[in-house]
């Protein structure tokens, strides 16, 4: 008698891992801030986020200046207005735009001038992504860094 040999293949396909996490993580996009006059006190910081998940950029903190606060601008009784934010809330895959007239990091009490060409460095606190660091390109007044969109 003949015995066929029956072989077995046996394909294990792993569709996707079922204990695959979402991890948080926020992508910055090109961050800039304008150069300042010498004597100027208070600088704004611009950039993009968009976040996997639903998120907050909770503070941002650096040594370039002694406070460091998220803002946002609006007309308020006919003239534009920064207000302070408590937070910036970045739902899940939104492109969230921080852009001059709008919301902006702001620098109070520079530490320095803010030269064209030069750039400092930002730390991020992200409630669920945690802590991002960040180089922030310091540019003429009115320009945009090559690559911002
Ligand atoms: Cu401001």
């Amino acid at each position: 008698m003949r015995f066929a040999l029956a072989s077995f293949l046996a394909l294990i396909v792993i569709a996707g891992t079922a204990c695959a996490k979402n991890t948080p993580s926020v992508d910055v996009g090109t961050t800039y801030a304008y150069a300042t006059a010498e004597v100027a006190k208070n600088g704004a910081v611009f950039t993009s986020f968009t976040s996997s998940t639903d998120d907050t950029l909770v503070s941002v903190s650096g040594d370039i200046a002694e406070k460091i606060e998220i803002h946002d601008m609006g007309m308020e009784d006919g003239m534009m207005r920064m207000r302070k934010m408590d937070n910036l809330p970045l739902p899940a895959g939104e492109n969230v735009k921080l852009e001059p007239a709008g919301k902006h990091i702001m620098l109070i009490g520079l530490a320095g001038q803010l030269k064209d060409g030069e750039e400092f460095p930002l730390t991020l606190h992200f409630e669920k992504a945690g802590e991002q660091d960040i180089t922030v390109s310091i540019v003429a007044p009115g320009q945009q860094p090559e690559g911002s969109n």
